[in-house]
């Protein structure tokens, strides 16, 4: 068979030349935007491009829809603030997406996904300085009806006082948010549950949580301003940066989003260190945000008055 050899014009395969340079640059600029954005996601900082409409000294303005409000890690849940449940909340049951250093009660215990992976994270790093793997999550995200029952089932059982001391009345449980656990100790051997009292080895959730964005959110020496008794058991995700700073300066949730709204966008803004990084936080009342024109940063809505945004300095 007879085949033809047609050769390109020199000018030609200069043309294509260029252009298979310039499509590798653009590729290379690509991966680059990418692995900047994933680098960014892993540190929870992620850029939000909606709605944006004005410059300001180095900052853009961005309208949050009020619905946003109730959205983020420091949504504030408490007796004065209810959680308005959004239509849509993405939740995961935990047993799905656990590691093996801890268990959970049963498949219908759900929380936010990424809120998973960081327990994950700290249940690994108890599991590795203690050698024990028994705490056992045994709630999570809870439902108006969820509550509804436990609050009932509480007065029944317990009286007014004991509930209105330690189940929040329906709409107002920070459980509502996924954001939210109840942990206990599960002994394999027996079958046997026990309270999660903090004591001995788990002490080290009260010096270590933080490290991977918890806070115990119910405290003896804090009830007056949660609103609720001692509960060892319960723990918050806020997010590492935010729970660096609480738990240096004991502060719980309420008196942190109290201190952050005298740390407003167009005052002096709350610097946090952690690790070699440097992060500014403030508050932003209403829906009229104001975030870095560049760089990373995570806008949270506080549930009652604004959106409180962390930039990475
Ligand atoms: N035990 C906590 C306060 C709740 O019921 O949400
Ligand atoms: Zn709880």
């Amino acid at each position: 068979m007879m085949t033809t050899h047609i050769k390109r014009p020199a000018k030609r395969r200069g043309h294509k030349a260029l252009v298979n340079i310039l499509l590798l640059l653009a590729l290379g600029v690509i991966s680059v935007l990418i692995y900047k954005q994933i680098l960014a996601d892993a540190a929870g900082l992620t850029s939000e491009k909606e709605g944006v409409s004005a410059d300001e000294d180095g900052f853009k303005l961005i309208k949050m829809d009020k619905e946003k409000l109730t959205q983020g890690e420091l949504a504030l849940v408490n007796k004065e603030h209810p959680y308005d449940f959004p239509e849509h909340r993405e939740l995961a049951a935990i047993f799905d997406q656990k590691n093996d250093s801890y268990f959970v009660r049963d498949k219908n215990v759900r929380l936010d996904p990424d809120v998973i992976d960081h327990m994950n994270d700290l249940m690994e790093a108890f599991c590795k300085e203690t050698g024990v793997g028994d705490v056992n999550v045994v709630s999570g995200y809870r439902t108006y009806e969820d509550q509804q029952k436990l609050y009932d089932d509480s007065l029944t059982e317990k009286g007014r006082d004991y509930t209105d001391e330690y189940v929040a009345p329906p709409g107002f449980s920070e459980h509502h948010s996924g954001l939210a656990v109840d942990l206990s100790i599960y002994h394999i051997q027996t079958g046997k549950s026990e309270e999660f009292d903090g004591k001995g080895k788990y002490g080290w959730f009260y010096e270590n949580a933080w490290k991977y964005g918890f806070v115990l959110r119910y405290d003896a020496n804090k009830s007056k301003v949660t609103g609720f008794g001692d509960e060892p058991w319960h723990f918050r995700y806020v997010g590492e940066v935010h729970a660096s700073y609480m738990k240096e300066h004991d502060l719980c949730l309420e008196e942190y989003i109290n201190l952050l709204r005298e740390h407003p966008y167009d005052g002096e803004h709350l610097k946090i260190s952690l690790g070699k990084k440097t992060y500014e936080t403030y508050f932003c009342k209403g829906t009229d945000v104001r975030v870095p024109k560049d760089g990373h940063y995570a806008i949270s809505g506080n549930n009652a008055d604004g959106f409180i945004v962390t930039a990475e300095m």
